[in-house]
């Protein structure tokens, strides 16, 4: 029989930072509150949380990485909404974001996660932050815990 190494959803409080991106705030702040509702469902106490508030998408992972380094969290989960039709920028912030985030996590060994709605529509936005497609903050703090639980078990 192999040895099967994973993590189960149950936060026993770990400590988790939340980045969140004040562009598209109507839609990241509804991508928080789930998050934060989804750490509670599974058990963890909110006063384990901590938030940060940045501007944009491009700018979460300086941030994370910061949280990461000096709060030592257990993990960090990012926030962001990018909207393809409101900018030529989308590209860019996209990507930087993305390749951002996923640096953090492999250089500080704190699993960062990308929980960066990329649409091209802010209806295809709204579908990902709480309607059709479910909510994209609750799956990226699901997936913090996860990986927080798969790490201690290798
Ligand atoms: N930031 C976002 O989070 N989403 C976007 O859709 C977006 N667009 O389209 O421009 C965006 N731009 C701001 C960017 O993240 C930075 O805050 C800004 O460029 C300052 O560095």
């Amino acid at each position: 029989m192999p040895e099967v190494l994973e993590g189960d959803l149950m936060t026993r409080d770990a400590k988790i930072a939340l980045v969140v991106s004040r562009f598209n705030d109507f839609i990241t702040s509804r991508l928080l509150d789930a998050a934060v509702d989804c750490y509670s469902r599974h058990g963890g106490d909110a006063g384990q949380l901590t938030v940060a508030h940045v501007p944009g998408s491009m700018e979460l992972p300086v941030a994370a990485m910061k949280l990461a380094k000096t709060r030592k969290p257990d993990a960090v989960v990012c926030l962001g909404c990018v909207i393809r039709g409101q900018t030529s920028h989308y590209d860019h912030v996209a990507s930087e974001a993305a390749h951002g985030i996923a640096r953090v996590g492999i250089e500080t060994g704190v699993p960062t996660i990308f929980g960066v709605i990329t649409a091209d529509t802010l209806e295809q936005a709204i579908e990902r932050a709480g309607s059709k497609q479910g909510n994209q903050g609750a799956k990226a703090m699901l997936a913090a815990i996860e990986m927080v639980n798969l790490l201690k078990t290798i």
